[in-house]
């Protein structure tokens, strides 16, 4: 049978533009990461460090928002045309929105790499997470609007395209594949209006100088509306190639289909009432409604769990199909060789440690003693750092063939690169939990805090640095092995059939659960009563406080459109 690109150019080339995309941001990033890495350990220091969050910024951007997205954005496009076998509805609508959210990310990493170029009168420092009070150039809040306004239209072309299936098909269950994308993507539209509503009605105004304050709290507290559920937003392209590919590779079938469609139920639910966990440490947001986010988010592991269960259990079956035997040697019968599984089952054991600290992040008291601390990147490093960057780029290995009808070009390359990474990432992560631990500050250049004593329980904080400098330098070389080997790909000769790209059924299939689990109104329904009952009385008294745009005198004070009278003011009051 042919491959997905005979079957579908179109489309197919749809989904190599937006990877195209996404591995160029890879690159670029990963280059920043490795810059941070060296300079704030003091191994190489060629910036200045007041450049540094200029790069940091540009690396949290490129890596956690475009990288990311993009391959989400080509993944679910594959997902959904092969799961629904039929081609998308307009092709001239898939290409709006590569366009959209490609000038959109264009603009975002101009107004965000001008600031390295002193000439240039743009910049924005503002981090990944661009609440105020730290202000961008109005064209990093414009991309940014462009290219959420481009995902909506993505997720609008998946579920028109499932609307032409359903006419043709009005009894059949939603094949797996694209119950997965259309559960995330009406996640997504819920997640997405915080962040919607924080650029359009508050950040682009102020940065236009249109109108003269914002109220910080409230455009936090949007951010984290969507920052939280964004990670599930990262996470759910892997868990779909965890649940629908990984078995496969194993030599096996998903042990459940119906457990699957409940994760992703669940995750449709719970994602978004609890942002209000990345604000433990905020005033203004009272002491009980940080308790309700943080029971909410203890539920979410609950789904994490499951797939724990769900994809260990049907490795196992693979492997028990390949001769394995035993308790725990049937591990050995796995196709170890496969970069593309190896690379998925080393992120699932990352995601598994990530799944640990993050339970110490999400506990209102001990997230205390590490926020804000390097422990938190070591913990998202771990998560969409690695369960998700190395999902994607194992699952490239057997994904791309699929698009360019082309075999890989190297698969030894690329099972060093994937171990490459697993290796670094141990070091960098490791070394940045235990440097959170002895309170070592996260996002900052200079972090040598001279006259204070880190106390270690373990190792040397010299020995942090190192392994923060050498895990960091592997997976930059990791991330230069992926690309060349896909790049030199491009020039291998067409083949039949370049990579095995049948998915066999599941042991239990669709037709054994129960039809509510179809029922995306009802889900959504619920999602969005949890999402009023959780926001409506922190945001009132957000906006009670201190005005819709931090106007009203009183706690949190607002932030002068004018830079440099707030910087004035400041110098006034910390002399
Ligand atoms: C070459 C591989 C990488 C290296 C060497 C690296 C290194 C680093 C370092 C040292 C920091 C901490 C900077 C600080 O707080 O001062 C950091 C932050 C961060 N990294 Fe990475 N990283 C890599 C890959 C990734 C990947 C694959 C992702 C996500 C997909 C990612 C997402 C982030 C984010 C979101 C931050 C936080 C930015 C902020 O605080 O605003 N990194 N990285
Ligand atoms: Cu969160």
């Amino acid at each position: 049978m042919a491959t997905f690109v005979d079957r579908y150019p179109e489309e197919a080339s749809v989904v190599k533009a937006t990877l195209v995309v996404s591995f160029l941001s890879l690159g670029i990033g990963a280059l920043f990461g490795l810059v941070q890495a060296l300079h704030r350990t003091g191994y190489l220091r060629f910036l200045d460090s007041v450049d540094y969050y200029t790069i940091l910024t540009g690396h949290g951007v490129l890596l956690a928002l475009v990288f990311t997205i993009f391959f989400l954005m080509g993944l679910f496009t594959w997902a959904v045309v092969q799961s629904l076998e039929r081609p998308l509805p307009d092709i001239r609508l898939s290409w709006a929105w590569v366009g959209l959210t490609t000038t959109g990310a264009t603009f975002a990493a101009v107004a965000i790499l001008a600031g390295l170029i002193p000439s240039i009168d743009m910049s924005a420092d503002v981090l990944y997470t661009f609440y105020a009070p730290l202000m961008a150039h109005p064209l990093f809040y414009v991309g940014l609007a462009m290219f959420i306004v481009g995902t909506w239209l993505a997720g609008a072309d998946w579920f028109l395209a499932y609307r032409e299936w359903r006419a043709e098909n009005p009894d059949e269950r939603i094949p797996l594949q694209t119950f997965m994308v259309l559960t995330t993507m009406l996640m997504w539209y819920l997640a997405t209006l915080g962040v919607a509503v924080s650029t359009v009605f508050f950040l682009i105004p102020w940065s236009f100088g249109w109108v003269e304050t914002v109220n910080p709290l409230l455009t936090r507290t949007l951010f984290w509306f969507f920052g939280h559920p964004v990670v599930y937003f990262w996470l759910m392209p892997a868990y779909l190639m965890w649940y629908t590919v990984l078995p496969k590779l194993a030599g096996g079938r998903l042990f459940s289909d119906p457990l699957a469609r409940v994760v992703f139920v669940l995750f449709l639910l719970l994602s978004t009432p609890v942002g209000i966990h990345h604000q433990y440490l905020d005033p203004g947001i009272a002491e009980g409604f940080k308790f309700i986010a943080m029971t909410n988010t203890m539920f979410l592991l609950l789904p994490s769990l499951l797939t724990a269960f769900t994809v260990v259990a049907s490795m196992e079956h693979g492997a028990r199909q390949r001769g394995g035997e035993g308790y725990v040697s049937w591990l050995g019968s796995l196709p170890w060789r496969d970069p593309a599984f190896t690379g998925m089952a080393l992120a699932g054991v990352m995601f598994a440690a990530g799944g640990f600290s993050g339970m110490i992040n999400a506990g209102m008291n001990i997230n205390y003693l590490i926020h804000n601390t390097l422990w938190v990147p070591g913990h998202f490093h771990l998560t969409v750092g690695t369960a998700v960057a190395l999902t994607m780029m194992a699952g490239s290995y057997w994904l791309v063939p699929q698009l360019t009808g082309k075999r890989l070009y190297s698969r030894p390359i690329g099972l060093l690169q994937v171990v490459v990474w697993f290796v670094g990432m141990v070091l960098m992560s490791n070394a940045m939990h235990r440097g959170g631990l002895a309170g070592i500050p996260r996002r900052t250049a200079e972090p040598q805090y001279q006259n204070f004593d880190f106390s270690m329980a373990l190792g040397t904080v010299g020995e942090i640095r190192a392994g923060i400098a050498i895990g960091g330098t592997l997976l930059f070389v990791s991330v230069v092995l992926f690309l060349v080997n896909i790049l030199l790909s491009a020039f291998e000769e067409p083949i039949e059939n370049p990579v095995d790209d049948s998915l066999p059924e599941p042991l239990s299939g669709a037709s054994g659960s129960p039809v509510v689990l179809d029922n995306l109104r009802l889900w959504t329904a619920i999602a969005v009563v949890l999402v009023i009952l959780a926001y409506t009385l922190p945001l009132a008294g957000i906006v009670g406080d201190a005005g819709l745009l931090g106007d009203v005198p009183g706690v949190p004070v607002w932030v002068s459109a004018n830079a440099e009278a707030t910087l004035d003011l400041l110098t006034e009051v910390i002399a």
